[in-house]
């Protein structure tokens, strides 16, 4: 069943205003890491960190690869926020705690959010290793009913039934391809459909032929109840899956999808994808 939590819009001002006394910087660029991708959080500069257990409201992460804490920096000289561990509904949390950091970062004057995740490639022509830019998403948990902005709309965030066919900022992923060209790793970044499932099992051989028939390109479990919910408070978005591991699509497959994998690969691109989002911040704006 969903689990239940709502918030007024003071108790998403308060959190900003707790963060906004007690570090300096007014990042303009939120960065919200994946599994295992945390370390995007260490290139920041001049860093203000905060556990996530000290912020008022924030939840906690429960998942291995995911340290928990917001991290306030500079890269490529310009403030930005980072969250160091996300939170997933698949942990129990409702999606209203999830997406919580969101808003906040809107109150705090982001214009820009950045997500990362890791994801199983449903499209046969990527390999593992592969950096996948979102160009669309499919939210299958909101088509079904847990969409994170049910329930009454604050209109002071944005309106009741917000627009989604132009969730990924086409000229950020313009930006993102110049960037990818340039730094030589146009081999290895693709495009494509992040495919939202719950979680926290992992997809059945059917539902992966399923989820590919829909047109995704990619499976994970996060990402877009934060980015409905940044654009429904009108924050521009690009995101990055880091294609981890194959999904099982045929039923003699012997391949068994599992979190060290996952991790395993994220730390082989971690690298790459840190160059990769520090060339292009320093190009956007
Ligand atoms: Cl194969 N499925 C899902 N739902 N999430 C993933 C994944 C697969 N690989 C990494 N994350």
């Amino acid at each position: 069943s969903a689990p239940e939590c709502s918030y007024t819009f003071e108790d998403y001002k308060e959190t900003a205003d707790w963060l906004l006394t007690r570090t300096d910087l007014r990042p303009k660029v939120a960065i919200i890491c994946g599994s295992g991708l945390g370390g995007l959080a260490d290139l920041l500069g001049d860093k203000a960190i905060f556990p996530y257990q000290d912020i008022p409201r924030f939840s906690q992460s429960t998942v291995p690869g995911h340290s928990g804490q917001l991290v306030f920096g500079k890269i490529e000289g310009k403030p930005c926020v980072c969250m160091q561990g996300r939170f997933h509904f698949y942990e129990g949390y409702a999606l209203t705690k999830v997406t919580f950091p969101v808003r906040v970062f809107h109150l705090l004057g982001v214009k820009t959010l950045i997500v990362t995740n890791a994801a199983g490639g449903l499209n046969p022509d990527f390999q593992v290793g592969d950096i996948m830019f979102i160009k669309d998403h499919l939210n299958i948990p909101g088509i079904t009913g847990q969409n994170p902005l049910f329930g009454p709309n604050e209109e002071r965030f944005g309106v009741r039934f917000p627009c989604m066919s132009d969730a990924y900022d086409k000229g950020l992923l313009r930006i993102a391809n110049k960037t990818a060209s340039e730094l030589g790793f146009s081999d290895f970044v693709r495009s494509g459909v992040y495919c939202m499932a719950a979680g926290p099992s992992y997809e059945t051989v059917a539902e992966c032929r399923l989820l590919r028939t829909l047109g995704g390109d990619a499976v994970g479990m996060s990402t877009v109840p934060e980015v409905v919910v940044a654009r429904h408070c009108g924050l521009q978005v690009f995101g990055i899956s880091l294609i981890t591991n194959k999904v099982v699509m045929d039923y003699d497959s012997q391949e068994k999808t599992n979190h060290e994998e996952v991790l395993q690969t994220s730390k082989m691109r971690a690298k790459d994808l840190q160059s990769l989002v520090c060339s292009f911040l320093g190009k956007i704006e």
